[in-house]
């Protein structure tokens, strides 16, 4: 697929002088990509490996270019995940926190657009159409709010070096690889064959599927974290859906945007919850008919929304090996996994 054909909604238009360098842009691209592994994952897109991720193809480039060219702002603020980690519910949330003063309550604009366009994606978005998009100039205001799924090591050095925020959700994997399962069902290429789960599994297993291994992603984050935790606010998918009013205030704090005494006797913590909940999102006009830059459609974002539903579809054998998987690459890291909804404590502690 021609990253130009993709992103048709995207308002940030070349330049005659991005189009001269595109040329040139487009040699050096194509030498590097002719030097990457490539594979397939398992719902038939193409995927490349580059800096120890493997990077779903159609974005390639413009992962490069975010690479290249994005100047960060001391106050941007970017969202940042794996896929189906609860990227989604992130983006309404920071939304939602950042702006709630510019609007009246029922006028959110989470009624009218989806999560995922209200915070774009540098790859998905904002660099696919254009290798160096006028940011600075654009309508972006201050803060400005961005997102990514490229993995901590990738990032480019002005995220690092600048005073910009970094949030980061994380999921248990056994129902990340179920999320992600049940999405790429919906979503796999016409002609590409048919997996099944053990098939799946397996990849995931081997971290070969777009911006895999996840192992590696959270790894990353987490451990920047630790060092950083003024600037990467790690949070929890598992601790969200236990107690968003309480995760939901130390979003706003660490952002910078604490709520007031005021503001909670009025409600509007629980007000921004409402409204970014699963229950609520899923069922708005636009997450229902809508479709993203890549044509997939919005519904495909909002499924069961649990902790634990992974024990309806892993074989004992599969849990066994996720299992060891979660020992070998967080045991002596502090991170721990929520797995079910029941569970009193995080496990693998
Ligand atoms: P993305 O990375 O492709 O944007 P992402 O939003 O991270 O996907 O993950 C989708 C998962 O979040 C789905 O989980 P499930 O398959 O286990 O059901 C989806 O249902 C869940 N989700 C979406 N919106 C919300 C929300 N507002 N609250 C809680 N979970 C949500």
């Amino acid at each position: 697929m021609d990253a130009k054909e993709i992103a048709k909604d995207i308002n940030i238009v070349p330049t005659p002088q991005d189009e001269d360098h595109e040329v040139n842009w487009e040699d050096e691209f194509q030498e590097l990509m002719q030097t990457l592994p490539k594979e397939k994952s398992w719902y038939g897109r193409d995927i490349c490996f580059y800096q120890g991720f493997w990077c779903p193809s159609p974005v390639f480039k413009a992962v490069i270019s975010f690479q290249k060219h994005f100047q960060a702002l001391d106050t941007d603020i970017i969202v940042i995940s794996f896929p189906k980690c609860g990227t989604t519910w992130l983006k309404a949330l920071t939304f939602s926190v950042v702006n709630r003063n510019q609007f009246a309550r029922e006028e959110n604009p989470l009624f009218r657009s989806g999560p995922h366009q209200l915070i774009r994606f540098f790859e998905y978005d904002l660099y696919l159409k254009n290798p160096s998009p006028d940011l600075e100039n654009s309508s972006l205001y201050p803060p400005r709010l961005f997102s990514t799924h490229v993995p901590y090591p990738s990032l480019p050095s002005s995220i690092k070096d600048s005073n910009s925020k970094i949030v980061y959700i994380c999921r248990n994997p056994m129902d990340m690889f179920i999320s992600l399962w049940f999405f790429t069902e919906k979503l796999r290429a016409e002609n590409s064959e048919p997996f099944s789960l053990d098939e799946a599994f397996e990849l995931f297993c081997r971290g070969t599927y777009g911006w895999g291994p996840f192992f590696d992603h959270v790894s990353g984050y987490w451990k920047a974290s630790q060092e950083n935790p003024n600037k990467i606010l790690f949070l929890k998918y598992e601790n969200l859906k236990e107690d968003i009013i309480s995760q939901l205030k130390k979003l706003a704090m660490f952002l910078g945007f604490p709520f007031t005494e005021e503001e909670e006797k009025h409600g509007v913590v629980e007000e921004i919850a409402k409204t970014c909940s699963f229950a609520n999102l899923k069922e708005l006009a636009v997450n229902k008919n809508d479709v993203n830059t890549f044509g997939f459609p919005h519904n495909t974002l909002f499924r069961k929304a649990e902790v634990g539903d992974w024990s309806n579809y892993l074989t004992p054998a599969m849990v066994d090996r996720l299992e060891k998987l979660i020992q070998e690459n967080f045991d002596k890291s502090g991170l721990t996994f929520k797995l079910s909804s029941q569970s009193p404590k995080d496990a693998f502690a």
